[in-house]
């Protein structure tokens, strides 16, 4: 394991490669967490073990404002975090032991994947939304997040829910993205996985962009929450099986 940091427009994002045992050169996943997140976390930790028993390297990297990242998270948004994956994709695209690139993401991270894989469709050979939160945009602008109800026009200057902090711009940003865009845009393997007891991210988000991907397996958990706490063999499981076949 290496641990570093990567520079994303004079934020530091902390990072850390994982390559399998006796690995010289092939292909990389990129990992990233959710919100209010880390790269430490069982789920996180679960999918890069599993991605590295498929021979392939992992680079798992925090988000402005989340684990050692720099950025306070109060302050973060969801064009900041575009901004940083871009960076760890150009980082990534220049280690020299790399061949194919997959792009992994969990929840407000699995959107990420959803909107970088559109941006960059030439790049990677496959991506893997888990229990993506691509209801996050809908959400801003209907005026529900948190489970808390606000005014999507006259945009308060924060919300708290989950005991954190949101600014205003975070949802100013949301309101701008739609994310069915960049899923027409990509069309490779996509592989979902989602609990179907998950109470932060609807499974039927899941089931969702499944059918409107062109490409997509959709692995359902039963009876796993956002975490897949107690389903972390399963969703291990689903990965290899799904590098079993790109
Ligand atoms: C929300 C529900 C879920 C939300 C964010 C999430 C910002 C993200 C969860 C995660 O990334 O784990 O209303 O609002």
């Amino acid at each position: 394991m290496k641990e570093f940091y990567i520079d994303s427009d004079g934020i530091r994002l902390h990072a850390k490669l994982d390559t399998p045992e006796g690995f010289e050169k092939g292909p990389l996943c990129i990992l990233f967490h959710g919100f209010t997140g880390h790269m430490e976390e069982d789920h996180l930790v679960a999918l890069q073990k599993a991605i590295n028993n498929s021979g392939i390297a992992v680079l798992r990297a925090e988000m402005y404002g989340h684990g050692k990242s720099e950025g306070k998270f109060s302050e973060h948004t969801l064009y900041k975090w575009v901004t940083n994956a871009l960076s760890v994709v150009k980082y990534a695209r220049s280690l020299d032991f790399v061949t194919d690139l997959y792009l992994c993401g969990h929840s407000q991270g699995g959107l990420l994947t959803m909107l970088v894989g559109g941006m960059c469709r030439d790049i990677f050979k496959a991506i893997l939304p888990i229990s993506p939160a691509w209801m996050i945009p809908d959400g801003a602008r209907t005026g529900h997040l948190l489970n808390i109800d606000f005014d999507p026009v006259n945009i308060p200057d924060k919300i708290i829910g989950w005991d954190r902090e949101l600014s205003g711009d975070y949802i100013r940003v949301a309101q701008t993205i739609h994310v069915e865009d960049e899923i027409n845009r990509y069309t490779g393997p996509v592989l979902i996985v989602h609990g179907t007891a998950d109470d932060a991210v609807p499974f039927s988000y899941g089931e969702k962009a499944s059918k409107l991907y062109k490409n997509a397996t959709l692995i359902p958990i039963k009876d796993a929450g956002h975490c897949f706490d107690d389903h972390l063999q399963e969703l291990s499981d689903a990965v290899s099986e799904f590098f079993k076949t790109v």
